[in-house]
């Protein structure tokens, strides 16, 4: 080091080796000095928006500090890392999410309080990053916080989307979807790398030629755009490591093309590369059968494409080649969305680091590993032939060659099966030729897995067969999970002290199972009293939430009843709406002896339906118009209330899951992969009702068969009943409830038969079969409401018994059975400030 280079080291030491000070001064510093310079409006004067936005700020720069140090430790330590890649991240709000796992809250608290504003209050004008249909890309924020909270040196992946999942509004009972506008009021955590940015091509076409005797393939793209790279510190709980998560967002070309400027057409020039941003524009809402939408495509190839490149760069950066890359690297495919990621490795292997195949596919096929969340066969993504072709040229070759060489290996196998390599080639044939994401994944990663006990069993026996029977070792388990933190400590503080103050220490939020701790205190009857105090406060805060949103009253000593997710047929809100409208006809009918006896019911339910699922839109149509009947029915008063909450949210989510006390997981057995609301409400305390499907199953062997309410067919009956379904003698209650529909008891009775026709008809998600059972199971929770102590009793069991259900268990068992990676904990800095 020259003086000069010393002089100046010395000079940067003293200015930045000192960490921002955390006591209520300094922040209150912090948060007007953003007032005034980083939003430029006067410190004298802001309002809660922008106080908020000063807030996050102030944070902010507390993440930056920490995420700086945390990527340097790694860079140091060089361990092997793990990247997930998502097309989902489900982040939901961030402000009080990062001031805890930091440990600041209580200051901040303080310091905006002197200055005359409410945490409470600003955390409200956050606005959800809504980047996620549902379960899947919750599941992958909640990875994130535990990849953090474990010291995983870990990066999230995936796609910075302009408008997020569609606001939902109802109107007249129909779902009107309106645009996310996430974005238009700025956004403090994301930090915009313009440097950052990777040239990512399509279209054109494919050459060859020689080089040092070996054939080199040119793609000539016609297309370019450019990826910028946006960073969202990750903060981890309790610990010195802020991971990150980059999200990719398109911007024109800056280089590309640039003769065009000169054919004359200049304005026309630019326009045409400002559809360039549309790339990264909008997030697919969840039809499940994304039928050849090239701009879809487009952007799985956009981000995975970009992901790539930066990931290579960085490896090459730091270890002047690629050599023992697939040793240092584990890539996560989050579902086949960014499947194509396994040709564009291959190609910038061979094409741009001219690796030969083998290397180039020994190397591919270390690094990638596949989750799979749905065994739907109508979810498993297929992109046509011609369009790959168009799109990608270079990569419909390497498929080519991929599947030609795995047909190859199926014959060195099987022998000659014609039956079997046109069940599991990775082109389909027929009329219109496809491409099968998922074989491609499973050809190519070196494990893939479901993600709950019975679906990674129920994989290998259906949509995956042939190739379980081929790849038996790749086939692996990894049961969801939620982070704990965002899902029990900070969206139910009541519930969180009375669980410190009973187990003395607030070492669970790390540590799940500690919450069996809590066994020893479910009989205890001045515990279960506070128990129900905390439950009734937080259905205080979910009924204040219902009036505001819905506009209707409910009464806090109903049953708080709650079924919220994406709405599918195969998720059976029918199930539940016919449940309610029985109980409603009973109710009207009775005589007001037999009314005093009725355990009254607030049924809650919210979720969005894709745009393009009719039925589903239509399930929300009939849901509004029973709550209209029924909340006007003066004969029903307070015993049944029916509720359709709208725009639901992970926000929405963080007060509806800590206030109720019924929640429903009622799926056709067999059908939904894990849940994992269903955990998040067990976590709080609320009793499941349920089906044997999917995560249930190990809530019920976790938290005891005595503590939750299961019915219904088994998923090894299902098959059988639908092909008997038609010979079903129906149960006449089920037959009277749809027959008040298709009478327009509740109006609109054209308008709900497909739904009357979808359960009368095929039935293919045995309403019918599952109805009486269902009822018996719904008494069963009506009679055990009624002994308070019993219920409370089960309550706190779900809680005591949920200790598998974090996710920071899920993801210790992906870094080890899947990812070989070890945690890399940054050493709390010597001269890091209290709390840091
Ligand atoms: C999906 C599955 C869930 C699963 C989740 C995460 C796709 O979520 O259906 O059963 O828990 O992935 O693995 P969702 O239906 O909520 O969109």
């Amino acid at each position: 080091m020259s003086e000069d280079e010393r002089h100046r080291s010395d000079l940067l030491y003293t200015l930045m080796d000192t960490y921002i000070k955390n006591d209520v001064l300094s922040v209150q510093e912090s948060i007007v000095n953003h007032v005034e310079y980083t939003i430029a409006r006067s410190r004298y004067h802001f309002d809660d928006f922008e106080a908020y936005q000063a807030t996050a700020y102030s944070t902010r720069d507390r993440l930056i500090e920490s995420w700086n140090d945390t990527q340097q430790y790694f860079h140091d330590q060089d361990p092997k890392r793990v990247y997930y890649l998502s097309m989902e991240f489900l982040v939901g709000r961030s402000l009080l999410n990062a001031l805890y796992n930091l440990n600041l809250k209580g200051l901040y608290r303080e310091a905006l309080e002197q200055l005359g504003y409410n945490l409470e209050i600003i955390k409200e004008r956050e606005r959800d990053a809504a980047l996620g249909n549902g379960g899947l890309g919750r599941l992958a924020s909640c990875f994130l916080d535990s990849m953090a909270t474990e010291n995983l040196p870990a990066w999230g992946y995936g796609l910075r989307y302009q408008y997020g999942m569609f606001r939902q509004t109802i109107q007249d009972g129909f779902q009107r979807e309106n645009p996310d506008y996430w974005l238009t009021l700025g956004n403090p955590w994301e930090i915009e790398r313009p440097n950052v940015t990777y040239p990512v091509s399509f279209y054109g076409h494919v050459s060859a030629r020689e080089e040092d005797g070996r054939q080199i393939f040119v793609w000539n793209p016609a297309e370019q755009v450019d990826a910028v790279a946006y960073d969202n510190p990750i903060p981890g709980y309790r610990t010195a490591n802020t991971i990150n998560l980059r999200l990719w967002s398109a911007k024109p070309s800056r280089e590309f093309d640039l003769e065009s400027f000169n054919s004359g057409d200049y304005v026309a020039s630019i326009l045409e590369k400002q559809n360039a941003e549309s790339i990264s524009s909008v997030l697919y809402p969840d039809d499940r059968t994304y039928k050849g939408k090239e701009l879809r495509l487009k952007q799985q190839h956009f981000f995975v494409s970009a992901t790539l490149q930066d990931i290579l760069r960085r490896y090459t950066a730091q270890h002047g080649s690629l050599e023992n890359f697939s040793d240092k690297v584990a890539l996560q495919l989050n579902d086949t969305h960014p499947t194509i990621g396994i040709a564009e490795l291959m190609r910038l292997l061979m094409d741009v680091y001219k690796w030969g195949w083998t290397a180039s596919w020994e190397a591919t096929t270390k690094v990638f590993s596949f989750t799979n969340h749905t065994v739907l066969p109508e979810a498993l993504e297929q992109w046509p032939v011609e369009l790959l072709q168009e799109l990608l040229p270079r990569h419909m070759q390497i498929i080519y060659d991929i599947n030609w060489r795995f047909l190859q290996e199926l014959r060195a196998k099987f022998g000659n099966d014609q039956a079997r390599e046109y069940r599991m080639s990775i082109i389909q044939e027929g009329d219109e030729k496809m491409v099968r994401m998922a074989h491609l994944a499973l050809v190519a990663s070196h494990t893939v897995n479901g993600v709950a006990e019975i679906h990674s069993e129920l994989i290998k026996q259906t949509i995956f067969e042939d190739f379980y029977e081929m790849y038996p070792k790749k086939f692996q388990n990894k049961t969801n999970g939620v982070t704990p933190r965002r899902w029990l400590a900070f969206c139910n503080p009541p519930l969180r002290n009375l669980i410190n103050e009973t187990l003395g220490t607030d070492a669970w939020i790390s540590r799940l199972d500690l919450l069996e701790g809590l066994k020893s205190h479910a009989d205890d009857g001045e515990f279960q009293s506070r128990w129900v105090e905390v439950k009734q406060l937080a259905k205080a805060k979910l009924a204040a939430k219902i009036k505001e949103l819905c506009g209707v009253e409910v009464s806090t000593d109903a049953l708080f009843d709650v079924q919220v997710k994406r709405i599918h047929e195969y998720k059976r809100q029918v199930l539940n709406i016919l449940g309610i409208i029985h109980r409603y006809d009973q109710i009207r009918n009775m005589s007001e002896e037999e009314k005093a006896d009725v355990v009254p019911r607030v049924c809650i339910i919210g979720g969005k339906a894709a745009p393009g699922y009719e039925l589903a839109k239509r399930i929300i149509k009939l849901i509004s118009a029973v709550s209209q009947r029924v909340n006007n029915d003066p004969a029903v008063g307070d015993l049944l209330k029916v509720v359709f909450i709208p725009d639901y949210n992970v926000s929405l989510a963080e007060v509806i899951v800590p206030g109720s006390e019924l929640s429903q997981h009622i799926s056709t057995a067999g059908t939904e992969a894990s849940g994992t609301s269903n955990m998040k409400f067990a976590m709080n305390g609320c009793l499941i009702i349920g089906t044997m499907d999917g995560a249930n199953v190990e809530i019920a062997e976790e938290i005891g068969d005595d503590n939750i309410f299961i019915f219904g067919a088994l998923a090894h009956e299902v098959p059988k009943l639908r092909t008997e379904r038609a010979d079903l003698k129906v149960d006449d209650r089920f037959a009277h409830v749809v027959r008040l529909i298709s009478s327009g008891e509740f109006g609109y009775a054209d308008f709900f038969t497909p739904i009357v026709d979808a359960v009368q008809g095929s039935d293919y998600y045995l309403v019918a079969n599952d109805f009486p059972a269902y009822l018996r199971a719904q008494d069963a929770v009506d009679r055990t409401y009624k002994n308070s102590s019993i219920w409370t009793r089960m309550s706190i069991m779900s809680v005591a018994g949920c200790g598998k259900f974090s996710s920071d268990r899920t993801i210790r068992q992906y870094a080890t059975e899947i990812w070989g990676v070890e945690p890399c904990e940054r050493p709390r800095p010597p001269n890091a400030p209290e709390g840091y």
